[in-house]
C-alpha cells in the first residue's frame, strides 16, 4: 500500500522513478490530488528548502529534488484542474533582457510550483514589453525577475517602471533575484522583495501572496 510519508521521503531523496511509482499508486488508490500534494509533495520540499538554507544540501541535491517532485506534481495537476479545487497564486517568471542565465529562475520556478503556485515561466532574455503583457493577459499576484549580469539588472527597474506607465503596478507584487542583485538594489529600484536564494524566494512570495 502506498503512503504519503514515503511519497515524501522519495522527493526529499530525489528517487525520481519511485516518487513516479507512488504517485500513480496514490491516485490508484483513491487518494485526492490536493493531499498528495499538501501531505507528500509539498511537505518534502519543505524540508529540502529548509536543508538548502542551513547548508546541508546544495544545488544539484535540490535540482534533483525539484524534478522528482515536478514529475509527480505533472501527474496530479490534471487531476486538480478537474476537480472543484481552489485557485492557486499566479507568478509570472522570467530572466531580463539581454541575460541567458536561467538555471536559478527554473529552480526558483520549480520550487514556486512545488509550494502550490501556478507558475507562468516566461523562460530568458524577456523584455519590459513583454514583462507588461504577460502581467496584462496573466493578472498574476507576483512578477518574479531573476538576472546575472550586472549589464542586465537595470532591465528590472525599467521594467518595473514600465507597469508603472501601464498602469498595472499597484495590482503586482515584485521579487527580483540573481546573483548581482541586493536588498538595498531591490530598494532603489522599487521592488516589493529580494531572492537572495531559491528558498527564501520562495518564502518572500507565500509572504507576497498572503
Ligand atoms: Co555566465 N556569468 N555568462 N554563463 N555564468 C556568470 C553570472 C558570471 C558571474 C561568471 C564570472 O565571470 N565569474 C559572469 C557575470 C559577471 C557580472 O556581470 N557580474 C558571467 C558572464 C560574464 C557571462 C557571459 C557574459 C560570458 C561571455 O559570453 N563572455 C555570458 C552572458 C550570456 C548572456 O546572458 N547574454 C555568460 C554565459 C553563461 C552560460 C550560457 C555559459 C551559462 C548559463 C547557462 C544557463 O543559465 N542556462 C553561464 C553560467 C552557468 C554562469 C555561472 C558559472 C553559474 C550561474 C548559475 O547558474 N548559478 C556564473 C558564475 C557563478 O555564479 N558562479 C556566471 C547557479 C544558480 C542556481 O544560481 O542563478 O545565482 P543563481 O540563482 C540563485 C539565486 O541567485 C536566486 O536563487 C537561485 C538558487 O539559489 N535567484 C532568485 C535567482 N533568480 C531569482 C529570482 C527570484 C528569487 C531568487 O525571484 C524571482
Amino acid at each position: 500500500m502506498a503512503d504519503f510519508e514515503t511519497l515524501k521521503g522519495m522527493i526529499i531523496a530525489g528517487d525520481g522513478d519511485g516518487a513516479k511509482a507512488q504517485t500513480e499508486a496514490l491516485i490508484a488508490e483513491g487518494k485526492a490530488p490536493r493531499d498528495i500534494l499538501d501531505s507528500a509533495l509539498l511537505p518534502g520540499m519543505e524540508v529540502v528548502g529548509a536543508r538548502m538554507k542551513s547548508g546541508e544540501c546544495f544545488i544539484p541535491e535540490v535540482l534533483l529534488s525539484a524534478r522528482t517532485m515536478q514529475a509527480s506534481l505533472d501527474m496530479i495537476k490534471p487531476l486538480m484542474t478537474e476537480g472543484a479545487g481552489e485557485a492557486l497564486p499566479t507568478v509570472v517568471i522570467g530572466t531580463v533582457e539581454g541575460d541567458m542565465h536561467d538555471i536559478g529562475k527554473n529552480l526558483v520556478a520549480m520550487l514556486l510550483e512545488g509550494a502550490g503556485f501556478n507558475v507562468v515561466n516566461l523562460g530568458k532574455g524577456i523584455t519590459p514589453a513583454e514583462f507588461v503583457k504577460a502581467v496584462e493577459e496573466s493578472k498574476p499576484k507576483i512578477l518574479g525577475m531573476s538576472g546575472l549580469l550586472t549589464t542586465t539588472i537595470p532591465k528590472m527597474g525599467v521594467t518595473i517602471n514600465a507597469l508603472k506607465d501601464a498602469g498595472l503596478r499597484d495590482g503586482v507584487k515584485v521579487i527580483c533575484g540573481g546573483a548581482p542583485v541586493s536588498d538595498a538594489y531591490c530598494d532603489e529600484i522599487g521592488a516589493d522583495a529580494y531572492g537572495p536564494n531559491a528558498a527564501i524566494g520562495v518564502d518572500k512570495c507565500k509572504e507576497l501572496a498572503s
